[in-house]
C-alpha cells in the first residue's frame, strides 16, 4: 500500500476545526485530527508545507517508522504546532491500517479492557446553587463523573462558567477577549461549592475541579488540602507545569488527586511528573501529543508509577479526535476517565461518527477504523473564522496565566 496523496480541510461549524486526510493507491483513506485551538493556520501550514511533501510514495502501514521520521527525523522537535500535525498523520495512519484489517481501531491496540468507557461532563453556574442545579442535570443523564465550576463573586468572568452551559466555547472573540482574576477570592469560594455539592449529592458522584493553571504551588496545597472532605476525583492543571518541580511542593501538602497534561505534547513534558509519582492523572490526549503512537508511551509509562489517564476532550478536540481517543480509552489498562463536552448540531453534521454515548459511558463503535469521518461537500459550507482564547488580567493589570 502506497499513500498517495493528503489534504488538509479547515472547516468552522460554529467553530474551527482541521483535518487531515490521507489517501492509499488501494482506495482507503484515514483522517486525522490537527485542531490546535487559536493557532489552527499554523498547523494546516505545517503539514501542508513541511509533512504532505514527505508523505507520497511511503507504506500508511509503517506507522511508526512514520512517526519516527516525523519527530526524530526533524531537528526542530517538540512543540504544540508540530506534535499537533504529528498527531494528525498517526491517527489518519491508525484508521488505515484498521480499515485495511477490517477492525475496529482497538483491536489492533490489544482489544477491550473494558465494556465501555466513563466520561465527564462540565457543570457550570454562576454561583453555587446554579451549579448544583447543573450537576443535578448530569446525574439525571447519567453521568458518574461531573466536572463543577463556578463563577467568582467580584470577578466579571470566571474559566468554565458560561451562558451557554453545555456547548461551553472559550474560544469566542476575534482578538482575545480580556479575562479578570483574584487567586485570594476563588481560593475563598471554591471549597464552599464542594461543601454544598457533598452536602446534595452525597460521595456517589465523581467531583472534578479545573484551575486552568492559575495558582502557585503553595496556593494549589492550601486548595487541595482545603478540598480534601470533599474527596475531588481529580484536582486538574493547579499551576502551569512548565515548572515539573512545583508539583512537588503540592504533594507535600495535600492528598487530593492531581491531574495535568492537556497543553502537554510529548512525554518529556510529564515524565518527571510521572516518574515521581508528583500526578494521579495525566491528560495528554491524541490531538495534541503525537497520535495514538506516542500517547500510547505516555500511558505505558504512567502505568508503572500509578498514574492513570483522563484524556483532554473539550469541544476545541473535534469528533476526530474523540472517536480515536475513545478506541484508546476503551484499550488502554490504566485508565482513569475520559472529559466529554458535547459538540454542536453543526459540528456533529460535519463528522458523521460511530461513537455513542449512554448513561455517562461512551463507546467507540465496531465500524473499521476509528469510525469517524468527514463530509467535506458540509465542511466547504463552513469557511475558518479567525477565533481566540481568552487572556487574563488580575485585577491591577498585570498579566496572567489564563
Ligand atoms: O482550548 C482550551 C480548552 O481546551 C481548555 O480551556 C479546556 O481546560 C479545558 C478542559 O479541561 O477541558
Ligand atoms: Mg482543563
Amino acid at each position: 500500500m502506497k499513500i498517495v496523496n493528503a489534504k488538509v480541510i479547515v472547516t468552522s461549524p460554529d467553530r474551527n476545526f482541521v483535518t487531515l486526510k490521507i489517501f492509499t493507491d488501494e482506495g482507503v483513506y484515514g483522517i486525522g485530527d490537527a485542531t490546535l485551538n487559536g493557532r489552527e493556520l499554523a498547523v494546516a501550514a505545517y503539514l501542508q508545507e513541511h509533512v504532505i511533501p514527505c508523505l507520497t510514495g511511503k507504506d500508511p502501514l509503517q506507522s511508526e517508522d512514520i512517526w519516527q521520521f516525523l519527530y526524530r527525523g526533524a531537528y526542530w522537535r517538540r512543540g504544540p504546532v508540530t506534535m499537533s500535525a504529528i498527531a494528525a498523520v498517526d491517527t489518519a495512519l491508525w484508521d488505515i491500517k484498521a480499515k485495511a484489517a477490517g477492525m475496529p481501531l482497538y483491536q489492533l491496540l490489544g482489544g477491550k479492557s473494558r465494556d465501555s468507557v466513563m466520561v465527564y461532563g462540565h457543570a457550570n453556574g454562576r454561583d453555587i446553587e446554579e451549579t448544583a442545579d447543573e450537576v443535578a442535570k448530569y446525574i439525571e443523564l447519567g453521568y458518574r463523573a461531573i466536572r463543577a465550576q463556578r463563577g467568582i463573586p467580584g470577578l466579571g468572568s470566571t474559566y468554565g462558567v458560561s451562558t451557554d452551559k453545555m456547548f461551553y466555547e472559550p474560544a469566542d472573540a476575534e482578538l482575545p477577549s480580556e479575562n479578570s482574576w483574584s487567586s485570594e477570592r476563588y481560593l475563598d469560594h471554591v471549597p464552599v461549592l464542594f461543601d454544598r455539592l457533598r452536602d446534595r449529592f452525597g460521595f456517589e458522584p465523581h467531583l472534578l475541579h479545573d484551575v486552568h493553571h492559575r495558582l502557585t504551588p503553595i496556593e494549589a496545597a492550601r486548595l487541595g488540602k482545603s478540598l480534601e472532605d470533599y474527596r475531588l476525583y481529580w484536582l486538574e492543571d493547579a499551576v502551569t507545569a512548565e515548572n515539573q518541580e512545583g508539583f512537588r511542593l503540592i504533594r507535600q501538602h495535600t492528598v487530593t488527586p492531581l491531574a495535568v497534561g492537556e497543553v502537554f505534547n510529548t512525554i518529556w513534558d510529564c515524565k518527571q511528573l510521572i516518574e515521581e509519582q508528583l500526578i494521579d492523572y495525566i491528560r495528554t490526549t491524541v490531538a495534541h501529543a503525537g497520535g495514538i503512537t506516542h500517547l500510547r508511551r505516555i500511558a505505558d509509562l504512567a502505568a508503572l508509577y500509578h498514574v492513570r489517564t483522563g484524556c483532554h476532550g473539550a469541544t476545541d478536540l473535534s469528533p476526530v479526535c474523540m472517536g480515536a481517543a475513545l478506541h484508546f480509552d476503551l484499550w488502554v489498562p490504566n485508565f482513569g476517565v475520559q472529559e466529554y463536552m458535547l459538540h454542536s448540531e453543526k459540528t456533529e453534521g460535519v463528522f458523521p461518527h460511530a461513537y455513542s454515548f449512554d448513561k455517562g459511558s461512551m463507546h467507540p463503535g465496531d465500524t473499521p477504523g476509528h469510525g469517524v469521518d468527514i463530509d467535506e461537500e458540509l465542511a466547504a459550507k463552513y469557511p475558518y473564522q479567525r477565533a481566540y482564547l481568552p487572556v487574563n488580567r488580575l485585577q491591577d493589570g498585570t498579566m496572567w496565566n489564563w
